[in-house]
């Protein structure tokens, strides 16, 4: 299991989080995600063997988000 956390452009309120959580969540082997609204982040435990953090950025952007993978 992995770790990484990505930035998000775009999220405003629970909603916005509701929704990035869920595409996350969708993903196989995502574990867990923690989306930080004030800090416009998402926490995310996968399995880099399914997914990878490109990937999961790009889940995030296909629902109208501006995600990238923190350095
Ligand atoms: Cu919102």
């Amino acid at each position: 299991m992995a770790t990484t956390i990505l930035n998000i452009q775009g999220m405003t309120c629970g909603g916005c989080v509701k929704s990035v959580t869920n595409a996350l969540q969708r993903e196989a082997g995502v574990e867990k995600v923690e989306v930080a609204l004030a800090q416009g982040t998402a926490t995310i435990d996968y399995d880099p063997a399914r997914t990878s953090p490109q990937q999961l950025a790009e889940l995030v952007d296909d629902i109208g988000f501006e995600a990238r993978p923190a350095a």
